[in-house]
């Protein structure tokens, strides 16, 4: 057995490096380059006592190695079918390794990459660089057999020198990439570990008297709309722009700009400059603005910024971290379609091409160093790497290479430190380094709670409470004397909260309206933007058999399972509903209509511009339009802070339900978004003319029509009974194989967690024998109207239970039947009840649903933000909404009537008023049991939920449990419904 010493030394020593060149911009330059991108001859050792002697030699015999994307990670070949190579693996907290710093496994799975290129004829004389922008975890670098270096620092830019080892015509790069190094300790990060040139690698020309690296610092002066160019450029060059009428100026300047148009996320203004040195042009793209903290606020060129952001890490479920400019695209123009300005890119400088992107779209962007030490934490922090001397050049590397790279981004406003790292000198020296370089920016890092050298004060997951005592400068200290003093005075940004896990966040809106009351809140970012499924087949070549694995399902031996399924998008980046309720909460405008004074009221919320928009409106009754339209344009509306218009005429008498909805819509096409996209939308009940209820009052009911069939069986109306037992067997030629009452739900993450079994609500409602009731029939009487079933529902064990009366009866014209169900608590519950209702199963498949009440998504107690009523339909596959992890979900709140159809059978339900609607082709208990989304088919039945309420959502599964008034505490509930076929 090799030690690691002597050639693979680099792999644990502390160097984040040798051999590369200082970090500089990512610069758009006329220089040749050559994209090395392609298939490279690749073989994966098991370790280092396993690499290939001399690989990186032009002679070496490869033809046993395989073919391998660049960039790609490793253990993402072969996905969806089976990984080619060691499978991914994900850890949140966790190393995956022993915690013996700097070591690592002898088991390192090393990948070795060679590719022979050829060098362009009329490359021109001067220096070569090679880059690679991004290795994860650790490699190094031969051209032509001659070692370039070597590097660490996965999502970190580094460039080598190839000048004396290129030569003309064909030339053959090799890099060794191990997935574990002294490194990895650095990149502790909640997500998969993945290994290998994920990112692009370049060849790169650099003429001798050339721009290597450019500082552009683009300063606005709110009070004069004045720019402030000043652009530092280590050879000597003559900036061009015509926009700004700079012709063969010095970059140095200062150039004071009279009247420029400054840089937001919301009017990403971007002015296109050169810079030439001799025959070499440099392209620019320059955005004016100025971040600062006045007064304990974060101030945008003036105005107040309030984060409505995400956490994103770069994720395909296909190509995991390696991802193409159309994703990178589509993420952004996602995020600006739900109202989102801003992202913390969690927790690494993303792909380069990614704040491109963000510079042209608009988005404020809070960049990353990538570290973060929080497997430490389960040795309690000791010998934890910022604490420790030796570790300093590595994380000071990390940070400067972020900077370096992107520091002529407009739209990045903040460098963060890294993540979950705790505290420590090293980090210290990393914001002193970072405000010296780049005094222009704000500086973040939440993980030292004294907040000494940061300028603002982040937290995590607060609850609302914690918020609030936030917003009012009340919370408790972290510090003594001054260090609280300074931290107090911080604008406050919460660089994570509501944990997008599986159903939910509950709560979002009141999380909203505190950054909306507080001047020192400045919003925060959602965790996280996406789920970080990885696309799997069950069986293999089998697309009907997909699904999305996640921690665990690759067998690995330490994993977090489905905490890495916390996104706002399923892995397919198809918006969850989180996300729809995202775009409501985090819109702009507010929209108040005033029904009686016939006016609507259109508040700006934030200091920014907004694109033109204009008024739609639309005018229902029951669900259905009577007349729309658009009233009103409003071009100068960024100017106002609210404008009150008169609504339109009406005119038509309301016949049942009428809502009034007007949305604020885009006049005007974006790059995100076409014209008429609904930027905003409100919805009054303006009449309720009342219908005629379905069911009948009691002399009526005597009247019904009454037939008695089989001495065994009872009929009312349209339905029959077992006589005995009361129990429903059809309406009409509707099997109904049973209906009974429910009061449980598929747990959801937030339900189940935090995962001990005295802290989830999930884990109560087991031990309290909510998933396993018992239902005993105490009474049934039939009387002369109406057949009414008693039972009592307890679990096995305990004595507490509940009381259910079913009360049949059907309506006076014989056509529909009536449940009036009452539920009772009965002995002290030790928990809150999941939800309570009625539970309609039919052998029937019907395949969709019409309704009229909240929809078109889902919604719960604290999830209602993003619905509206309306008359709906939907198949009902589509009313199931497929977490990653299967789970309660595709509830329709605030139901009046549905009708469920196939192509020869309906059935109506209809609420007084209103029930909480599920309908799903497999029972909760399967759900419950499932977990993978290819684990739940439908049986062959439909499942009718008819609930009276439910418990709220809440984030418990990283946050606070849902607020109390969304807490279903056990009570006597009434739920009526009229069916009929
Ligand atoms: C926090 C992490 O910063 C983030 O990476 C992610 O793991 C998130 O939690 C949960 O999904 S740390 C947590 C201990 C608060």
């Amino acid at each position: 057995m090799r030690s690691a010493a002597g050639a693979s030394a680099y792999v644990v020593d502390l160097s984040p490096g040798v051999g590369r060149v200082a970090p500089r911009a990512c610069l758009d330059t006329s220089d040749p380059t050559v994209d090395l991108a392609g298939t490279w001859p690749f073989r994966l050792a098991s370790g280092l006592a396993d690499v290939s002697e001399g690989f990186e030699a032009a002679e070496f015999d490869d033809s046993s190695f395989e073919p391998i994307p660049v960039p790609s990670c490793w253990q993402m070949i072969g996905v969806p079918e089976q990984p080619k190579y060691n499978p991914p693996q994900y850890t949140n907290v966790r190393y995956p390794f022993p915690i013996d710093p700097p070591h690592v496994p002898d088991s390192n799975p090393t990948g070795e990459y060679r590719r022979w290129f050829e060098l362009p004829d009329d490359w021109p004389a001067g220096r070569t660089y090679l880059r690679f922008d991004g290795v994860d975890s650790c490699f190094a670098v031969w051209l032509n057999g001659v070692r370039l270096g070597d590097h660490k620092g996965s999502r970190l830019t580094a460039e080598f020198d190839a000048t004396h080892a290129l030569k003309p015509g064909s030339n053959i790069v090799a890099v060794r990439a191990h997935q574990y190094s002294s490194g990895s300790y650095l990149e502790g990060q909640d997500t998969w570990w993945l290994s290998g040139i994920f990112r692009a690698v370049t060849l790169r020309h650099i003429a001798d008297s050339g721009i290597t690296d450019v500082f552009v610092h683009a300063d606005f002066d709110p009070a004069t709309e004045e720019g402030i160019l000043r652009i530092e450029s280590d050879a000597t060059a003559t900036l061009w722009c015509e926009e700004l009428a700079l012709a063969g100026a010095d970059p140095a300047g200062p150039h004071h700009l009279r009247a420029v148009t400054p840089w937001s996320a919301e009017s990403p203004r971007l002015y296109h400059a050169v810079l030439r040195a001799g025959d070499q042009l440099v392209v620019l793209r320059i955005g004016f603005r100025r971040i600062e903290v006045v007064n304990g606020r974060i101030l945008a060129n003036g105005r107040r910024l309030v984060f409505k952001g995400v956490n994103r890490h770069d994720w395909s479920s296909d190509t995991g971290r390696t991802i193409g400019r159309a994703e990178m695209v589509r993420d952004i123009e996602i995020m600006k379609q739900h109202n989102i300005n801003a992202v913390r890119t969690s927790h690494y400088p993303p792909s380069p091409q990614f704040l491109d992107l963000c510079d042209e779209y608009g988005l404020w962007v809070v960049e990353e160093c990538d570290l973060e030490t929080h497997g430490f934490l389960h040795a309690e922090w000791r010998n934890n790497p910022p604490v420790d001397p030796e570790w300093l050049p590595a994380m000071l590397d990390r940070m400067q290479r972020t900077v370096e790279r992107d520091k002529n981004h407009p739209c990045v406003m903040m460098w963060s430190l890294g993540n979950e790292s705790w505290s420590g000198p090293n980090l210290e020296a990393m914001a002193a380094w970072t405000k010296d370089r780049d005094p222009d920016r704000l500086l973040h890092y939440e993980n030292d709670y004294e907040h000494i050298y940061t300028d603002v004060y982040s937290r995590m997951y607060p609850s609302h409470d914690e918020v609030a005592a936030l917003g009012r400068g009340e919370e408790p200290p972290t510090a003594v004397g001054d260090h609280d003093a300074h931290r107090r005075a911080l604008p406050v940004v919460l660089c994570e909260y509501a944990h997008a896990m599986g159903n939910g966040p509950g709560s979002l809106r009141e999380y909203q309206d505190l950054f909306e009351t507080y001047p020192r809140l400045h919003g925060g970012f959602i965790w996280e933007w996406m789920d970080q499924g990885i696309r799997q087949r069950r069986v293999p070549g089998d697309p009907t058999t997909e699904f999305y694995a996640y921690g665990g399902d690759f067998g690995e031996p330490v994993h977090d399972g489905n905490f890495i399924i916390d996104g706002l998008l399923f892995p397919d980046r198809t918006p969850s509903p989180a996300l729809v309720q995202v775009k409501a909460v985090f819109a702009p405008i507010d929209i108040e209509i005033d029904a009686l004074a016939g006016t609507v009221t259109i508040r700006k919320l934030s200091e920014f511009d907004l694109p033109r928009v204009g008024l739609r409106w639309s005018l229902e009754d029951d669900g259905e339009v009577i007349t729309s339209g658009y009233f009103l344009d409003l071009p100068d509306f960024t100017a106002h802070r609210s404008m009150t218009v008169p609504l339109p005429e009406m005119g038509i008498a309301p016949c049942g339900e009428r809502w009034l909805g007007v949305s604020a819509v885009l006049t005007k096409a974006t790059s995100w978004a076409d014209e008429g996209h609904e930027l905003a939308f409100a919805q009054t009940l303006i009449d309720s003319t009342p219908r005629a209820l379905p069911t009948s009052p009691p002399e009526q009911r005597e009247r019904a029509a009454r037939r008695r069939a089989h001495p065994a069986v009872l009929d009312l109306g349209p339905a029959r009974f077992d006589r005995q037992t009361g129990r429903l067997l059809s309406v009409g030629d509707l099997e109904i194989a049973s209906a009974r009452v429910d009061l449980w739900r598929a747990p959801t993450d937030n339900d189940r967690a935090p995962d001990t079994p005295d802290k989830s609500v999930a884990a109560a409602w087991r031990l309290a024998g909510l998933d396993a009731l018992h239902h005993r029939i105490t009474d049934v009487v039939d009387g002369t109207d109406c057949l009414t079933v008693t039972t009592r529902i307890f679990p096995a064990g305990r004595d507490h239970g509940a009381e259910a009366v079913y009360e049949w009866f059907p309506t006076d014209d014989g056509a529909a039947i009536t449940i009036a169900l009452a539920v009772r608590p009965l002995g002290p519950w030790p928990c809150a009840w999941p939800k309570v209702g009625l539970r309609l199963v039919t052998p029937t498949v019907f395949d969709h649903v019409e309704w009229f009440g909240l929809g078109p998504q889902e919604s719960y107690p604290d999830t209602a933000e993003a619905v509206r009523t309306g008359r709906f339909r939907s198949s009902v596959p589509e009313l199931q909404t497929p977490y990653v992890y299967p789970q309660e979900n595709g509830n329709r709140r605030d139901t009046r009537w549905a009708i469920l159809t196939n192509d020869d059978q309906a059935l109506r339900i209809s609420g007084s008023p209103s029930f909480d609607l599920a309908v799903r082709p497999w029972a909760p208990e399967a759900l419950t049991e499932a977990t993978h989304t290819v684990d739940v088919r439908p049986d062959g039945m439909t499942y009718i939920h008819l609930d009276a309420a439910h418990h709220g959502i809440g984030s418990a599964a990283c946050g606070p449990y849902p607020l109390p008034r969304y807490v279903l505490h056990p009570r006597h509930v009434t739920l009526t419904a009229t069916l009929s076929v």
